[in-house]
């Protein structure tokens, strides 16, 4: 092979067949085997280690998990037209991962504690937080939004990996109780999930998460969803080899899974956090998804990607091959349907009402929290901002409301 120099425009995944085989030629690195159970088709395959699991996934488990994820679909659009309207500052959209993340999320258990990046809504709700309360953060009211005390599902992180060295902090901590707690016979054992993407794979930050968690065997499982684009860089710049081979290099097992499999994702994630709870040590997880939609609201992934690579990704939709199965197998009827698209649009009206009665942040509470103490430059650029918004019609900043921090202009 010659250069390994990356190309980095129009070169999404149609790509990795070629870099699989590249990376087999030239350091005998196998392909990737993907555990893939429920396919594209709708037909339910088999898996000799997997399927096992899989059977846990009963036609009540996958109603459950097919209304989670139109749920969970129903509210990302809400959220995105909440923010065109001006109710949200931003949105961090996750259509096309929800097989990934409510697969996930349903196969933890309420002792299990999850570190999250900043798109990880599905497994939040999988989680019972409150949707409403999640989207405090986008508007700007609220530096958390959630207490993660109550339901075992961490703040979210948006400096990309830092997230999984707490995790594998965390899980060296429970590691220790769980030994006092086996001691006790309690047999509550918990794991720990660390969450993040193909991009942050490349920080240093899950390098060492990855030393420590083996050197220490810590119970945790890294989840990557590959959705094969950071921002505008595909996945294939990140990495010359499968992501799931990387875990070889440190010692555990890693699995790749169809990420769009809602049930194979479990029965691997299942499977995994066992594996954690039962000693083994970390697992990785890589879970081959897309993301359908922009990277935020903020993005226009046309500048960077063929439409036709999404089109080829959209026929892989985790919810299409779901209602497929349960229609051919006679496990889902019409009424089904209709009541899960009622549900969503309960939960989008919902979101919708509480967003709206939600209070305007003031923006200068940016500014007053920017240092501890008042900072001439800080006040320089409040007294800059307050002269450009009221340029605007009706631009004026409201008064400041009372019981909040006031910016030190002039100090
Ligand atoms: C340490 C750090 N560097 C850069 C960024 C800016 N940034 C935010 S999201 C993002 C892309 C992350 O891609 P990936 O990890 O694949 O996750 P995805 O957004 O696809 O879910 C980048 C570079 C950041 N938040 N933190
Ligand atoms: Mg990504």
């Amino acid at each position: 092979m010659g250069t390994h120099l990356p190309s980095t425009e129009f070169d999404g995944t149609a790509v990795d067949d070629q870099r699989e085989a590249d990376a087999e030629a030239v350091m005998g690195e196998p392909p990737a085997q993907m555990v893939q159970l429920l396919g594209p088709d709708g037909k339910l395959g088999f898996d000799p280690v997997f399927t096992g699991y899989a059977e846990k996934v009963t036609p009540e488990v996958l109603r459950g998990l097919y209304a989670d994820m139109a749920a969970i679909r129903r509210f990302d659009v809400e959220a995105t037209a909440l923010q065109r309207q001006g109710q949200l500052a931003l949105w961090v959209p996750l259509t096309g991962q929800e097989a990934a993340q409510i697969g996930s999320g349903r196969a933890s258990r309420p002792q299990d504690y999850i570190f999250p990046t900043y798109r990880e809504h599905g497994v939040a709700y999988t989680r019972n937080v409150d949707l409403a309360e999640l989207l405090r953060q986008f508007r700007g009211v609220s530096n958390g939004g959630w207490n993660p005390k109550d339901t075992n599902f961490h703040l979210y992180t948006l400096v990309l990996a830092a997230q999984t060295l707490h995790a594998v902090g965390y899980a060296m901590g429970i590691q220790r109780d769980q030994k006092l707690a086996a001691a006790q016979g309690s047999g509550d054992e918990a794991a720990v999930i660390a969450y993040f993407g193909d991009g942050a794979s490349s920080e240093g930050d899950v390098h060492e998460s990855m030393v420590f968690a083996s050197s220490y065997n810590a119970p945790v499982v890294f989840f990557c969803q590959n959705n094969h684009w950071a921002i505008s860089v595909p996945t294939n710049v990140q990495t010359r080899v499968p992501l799931s081979n990387r875990a070889k290099g440190y010692g555990f097992p890693g699995i790749r899974v169809d990420g769009n499999d809602v049930i194979a994702v479990h029965a691997v994630t299942e499977w995994a956090l066992e594996h954690a709870r039962q000693g083994k040590g970390p697992v990785l997880i890589e879970a081959f998804t897309y993301r359908v939609g922009a990277h935020t609201t903020a993005d226009d992934p046309t500048k960077y990607r063929h439409s036709a690579e999404e089109d080829a990704w959209r026929a892989k939709d985790p919810l299409a091959r779901v209602e497929k199965y349960l229609r051919a197998e006679g496990l889902a009827d019409d009424a089904f349907f209709a009541k899960v698209k009622a549900d969503g649009d309960e939960l989008a009206a919902y979101v919708r009402r509480t967003t709206h009665d939600l209070e305007t942040p003031d923006i200068r509470s940016a500014f007053a929290n920017t240092y501890a103490e008042a900072h001439p430059l800080v006040a320089e650029e409040l007294a800059w901002f307050e002269e450009y918004t009221a340029g605007f019609e009706g631009g004026d900043l409201p008064a400041e409301p009372s019981g909040q921090p006031a910016a030190k202009a002039g100090h």
